[in-house]
């Protein structure tokens, strides 16, 4: 792992994470915790374990008392250290596989791209892992993305990976659902080089907090297709 003047990337991972005592070291367990500079858990206000487990396994936990997935994810970024090189991205319910960061870091480490998406439309998803309502939502908003954005994405994979430098120029803002695809459209209008890998998902541990929940499923719903709306048609 050298970048380019022979220096090992300064990698760090953020997971948002709410009630997720079940999984949450499971997921920091899986992670390679000696390649990784920093595992920050962005707790919002949970009334479990979860906080405990998540230090107990190595992980710095920060509070936000704003509550949102992107709230949390920008709480995540303000706890960087100064010095970071790759920031990956991953949820705390272990329905991804940990391990797996090494391929979401590769095209990076490799400076064949700015910002890999794990993409979970392939053969090694287990069934019924992505629910029905996830797929369907997943692909309407590629769709879309391709017809106004013209960047032809699988998924919007919360297991991800991006340059800080890429980071810090997409200035990203939303707090709540519409976190991945804002990602991944303001990539596309700054130029960067962006690659999606396979990566595999299965059922998550615990309780489903958005897509598993009726009332989740409509407001992310809602929020990603507005956002790529409101990106495609009057946000510059
Ligand atoms: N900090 C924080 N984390 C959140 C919030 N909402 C969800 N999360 C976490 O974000 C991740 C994704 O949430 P999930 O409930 O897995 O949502 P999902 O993957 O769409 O739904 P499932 O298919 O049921 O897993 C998990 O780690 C949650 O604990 C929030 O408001 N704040
Ligand atoms: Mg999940």
């Amino acid at each position: 792992m050298t970048s380019d003047d022979d220096e090992p990337f300064r990698i760090s991972v953020i997971i948002p994470a709410i009630n997720e005592e079940d999984s949450i070291a499971l997921v920091i367990g899986d992670l390679p915790l000696e390649k990784l500079d920093r595992v920050i858990v962005v707790d919002n206000g949970s009334t479990d374990d979860t906080v405990e487990r998540a230090q107990q396994s190595g992980a710095i936990v920060v509070r936000e008392d704003r509550r949102g997935y992107g709230s949390a994810c920008l709480a995540g970024i303000a706890a960087l250290p100064e010095a970071t090189d790759i920031v990956v991205f991953l949820d705390g319910d272990y329905s991804d596989h940990p391990e797996e960061i090494v391929d979401i870091l590769a095209p990076i480490q490799s400076d064949a791209a700015d910002m890999v998406i794990g993409s979970r439309m392939n053969a090694r998803c287990e069934p019924g892992a992505m629910l029905p309502q996830a797929t369907f939502g997943n692909r309407l908003a590629v769709f879309l993305i391709r017809l106004f954005f013209g960047q032809r994405y699988t998924d919007l994979g919360p297991f991800r990976a991006i340059r800080k430098s890429s980071l810090d120029q997409l200035e990203m803002e939303d707090t709540n659902f519409g976190w991945t695809v804002e990602m991944q459209i303001k990539a596309v209008r700054h130029g960067l080089r962006i690659t999606e890998v396979p990566v595999r998902y299965r059922k998550r541990v615990g309780k489903s907090k958005i897509t598993g929940t009726i009332n989740g499923t409509i407001r992310a719903g809602y929020k990603i297709l507005y956002t790529i709306f409101r990106y495609g048609l009057w946000k510059r």
